[in-house]
């Protein structure tokens, strides 16, 4: 019986990103449903009771919670294409080490350049700019954090650039400027088929952000 799979998600959400990215990697064809986060379809509610978030991924009626994990399941059943986690445990406990530092602190910065204003935006870009110079030392010389290819830590990571517009559009800061060897692996990363087709116009992106804005109540 062919795999049924069914991604519950949001265009500009950098978790369903991931998803997408890592099932087009391993060349998987899906149903995509994009939900509307303020009024939540039953089946969300349904399959993800607890947090109420997507993505969520529906594999032959079964559903896969929290993107860093549902990256981790997609790559172990579909294990012949494309291995996104090294083989070697030990590697392997270093990709999701930096994954999750992605998950607690860059997220986060990012998303505070985004939602103060005044001294505390200034704070917030000056701790968003080290934690990107964090990264670039652990990415090194290699072509990606996977290595010689892309790989979990690179899913994790590459969409969050397509809301680069949108943090330096209202942080008013250039990355670029000071993370030139972020963005070459960005750009990099962006020339992958699995990666450019699965992310959202930066445009779109900063229209969401915009919207948000008006929500937390800076504008
Ligand atoms: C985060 C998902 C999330 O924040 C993951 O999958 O990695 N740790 C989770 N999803 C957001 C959209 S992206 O900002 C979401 O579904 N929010 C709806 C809500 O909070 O009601």
């Amino acid at each position: 019986m062919a795999d049924e799979v069914i991604l519950l998600d949001f265009s500009p959400s950098m978790f369903g990103m991931r998803v997408r990215i890592a099932l087009a990697e391993k060349g998987m064809k899906y149903e995509y449903k994009e939900e509307d986060l303020w009024n939540k379809s039953p089946l969300l509610l349904q399959m993800n009771p607890i947090h109420k978030k997507i993505p969520v991924l529906v594999h032959n009626g079964k559903p896969v919670r929290e993107s860093s994990i549902i990256v981790q399941y997609v790559d172990e059943v579909w294990k012949d294409k494309a291995p996104l986690l090294p083989s070697d445990p030990y590697e392997r406990a270093q990709a999701r080490f930096w994954v999750d530092f992605i998950d607690k602190k860059f997220h986060d910065a990012g998303r505070n350049t985004l939602s103060t204003t005044g001294e505390a935006r200034e704070e917030a870009k000056k701790e968003f700019i080290e934690i990107i110079k964090t990264l670039e030392e652990q990415l090194g010389d290699k072509p990606y954090f996977g290595g010689e290819t892309f790989g979990y830590v690179d899913v994790s990571l590459i969409p969050f650039y397509c809301w680069f517009e949108a943090y330096e559009t209202y942080g008013k800061f250039s990355v670029e400027a000071e993370c030139p060897k972020f963005i070459a692996w960005a750009k990099r990363c962006m020339q992958k088929e699995s990666v450019s087709k699965s992310l959202p116009d930066e445009k779109k992106v900063v229209g969401y952000a915009a919207e948000l804005r008006k929500r937390f109540g800076i504008e």
